[in-house]
């Protein structure tokens, strides 16, 4: 168990925290005020962090976690979905008087990133917070603080996409219709024993042992576990899906001996041969 984490700042931003250590990002909702509703601001931090995670060749996990609790109450967060005062007639809208629902941008960026994420859930997980738990790869759930709950029924904001499709994937139909249509709220034994988090922690271990799965992780190969991503995600992706796993094929493909063949006959203006090749069953 790794007890000294020695979180470096990436980058300050208005409405995250984005820190690296060691092979692990952490990006961390900071506006435990409102239980940590995102914005088009919030939404434009995560999805640059996670562009920079993304890119990082050091990084290889990244935890999207939350800072808290809340100043005003003490009560913990992970997410309360989109904030409800920045919602206009046509989304959620920004200090630049745009409507946006940039959180889907944000959702398919952890979906396709080649890298693993855990949603670390120190509290409530609701709305569209609750859909970014159910897309990111792993969940880790405070025992005593975690909530779930879905009211994007309640207030008309809804996640007809992986928020809720892909949820019914995770814990069954009758489960996922259940908590869209009733809106309950769930503890994290009960979300545990539903399917969707993989393990119940105590909440003063909750941010160690998620950075200690993340160490786990890392100590496999890099290579295993991006297409085994890949491979979990593609059939319910579609052609994006097939796409995005067939894109890591091809790069696996051009450092063959084939590929450098293929290339060189272009460049050298000649027919190639592949005649020494050999058909592998
Ligand atoms: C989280 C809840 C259950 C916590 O209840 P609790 O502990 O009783 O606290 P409150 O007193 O209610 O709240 C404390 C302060 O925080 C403010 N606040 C809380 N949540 C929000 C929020 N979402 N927006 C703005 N402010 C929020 C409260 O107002 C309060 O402030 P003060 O002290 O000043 O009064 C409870 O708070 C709750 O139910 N919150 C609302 C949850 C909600 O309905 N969220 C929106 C649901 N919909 C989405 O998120 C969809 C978003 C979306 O972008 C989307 C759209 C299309 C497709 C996909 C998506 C997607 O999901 O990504």
């Amino acid at each position: 168990m790794c007890k000294m984490i020695h979180w470096t700042t990436v980058k300050e931003y208005k409405d995250i925290t984005y820190k690296k250590c060691e092979g692990v990002a952490r990006i961390a909702f900071n506006r435990p005020e409102v239980r940590n509703a995102f914005r088009p601001q919030t939404t434009s931090d995560l999805y640059d962090a996670f562009h920079d995670a993304r890119e990082d060749t050091s990084i290889g996990v990244v935890l999207l976690s939350a800072e808290g609790p809340s100043p005003k109450d003490g009560v913990y967060s992970f997410c309360s979905g989109g904030d409800q005062k920045a919602r206009g007639k046509q989304g959620y809208v920004g200090e630049d008087g745009m409507h946006r629902l940039n959180i889907l941008e944000v959702q398919r960026l952890i979906r396709f990133m080649p890298k693993v994420v855990i949603a670390v859930v120190p509290g409530w997980a609701v709305g569209g917070g609750h859909s970014l738990h159910v897309i990111c790869d792993l969940t880790l759930a405070s025992k005593e603080h975690a909530l779930f709950k879905q009211t994007d029924a309640d207030v008309t904001s809804f996640d007809g996409g992986y928020g809720s499709a892909y949820l019914a994937k995770m814990v069954g139909q009758k489960r996922a219709r259940e908590i869209f249509f009733l809106g309950r709220s769930y503890t994290a034994q009960e979300a545990y024993e539903m399917g969707m988090v993989n393990a119940v922690i105590p909440h003063e271990a909750l941010e160690d042992t998620a950075y200690d799965w993340a160490q786990e992780i890392l100590a496999k190969s890099p290579t295993s576990i991006k297409m085994l991503k890949f491979a979990f995600n593609l059939t319910d992706d579609g052609m994006v899906g097939q796409q995005v796993f067939a894109g890591e094929a091809t790069r696996l493909a051009y450092m063959t001996e084939e590929a450098k063949e293929g290339r060189d006959a272009f460049l050298e203006k000649r027919k190639p041969n592949f005649k020494h090749i050999k058909w592998i069953p």
